[in-house]
């Protein structure tokens, strides 16, 4: 008797699962010609969320995407999931470009000055044009932070 009730919801779960994905499947067969044709470039930069990870290569530099202290580009509203593997160079973000961990920005920054693992950054609305990524001891490990719109 127990048995019967329990492939029941089984097979109602699979049913459930099997209608709940059906809609989506039937739009994207019937998805505009010109959104299905957009360019890779515009849907990734239209993401709310983007990863970005910096090393150091084992120098006193950062490295993105094997870019020494790059200049990075981010977007207001946008969330920046930053992997940061830097031993013994703490990244911080920072309202200006400078040593120790003075000036740090931290509106919308969560884990600021780590070393390994994840500096998380949503840039607010109204944050600065301008902003700094610097390695807490050393001031040749460092690169400017362009806000945009
Ligand atoms: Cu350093």
């Amino acid at each position: 008797m127990h048995k019967r009730p329990f492939l029941f919801s089984l097979a109602m779960i699979v049913l459930v699962s099997a209608c709940a994905t059906a809609p989506k499947a039937a739009n994207a067969d019937t998805a505009p010609a010109s959104e299905a044709a957009a360019p890779q470039a515009a849907s990734e930069s239209n993401k709310t969320s983007e990863v970005i990870k910096i090393s150091t290569n084992g120098k006193y530099s950062f490295y993105v995407n094997d870019v020494e202290n790059p200049e990075l580009t981010l977007k207001r509203g946008k969330t920046y999931q930053i992997e940061v593997d830097t031993p013994g160079h703490p990244l911080w973000i920072k309202s200006k470009d400078s040593v120790t961990t003075d000036n740090a920005y931290s509106d919308g920054v969560t884990n600021n000055g780590t070393y390994k693992g994840t500096v998380t950054f949503a840039v607010p609305a109204d944050a600065p044009a301008t902003l700094f990524y610097n390695c807490q001891y050393h001031l040749m490990m460092h690169g400017k932070v362009n806000i945009i719109d």
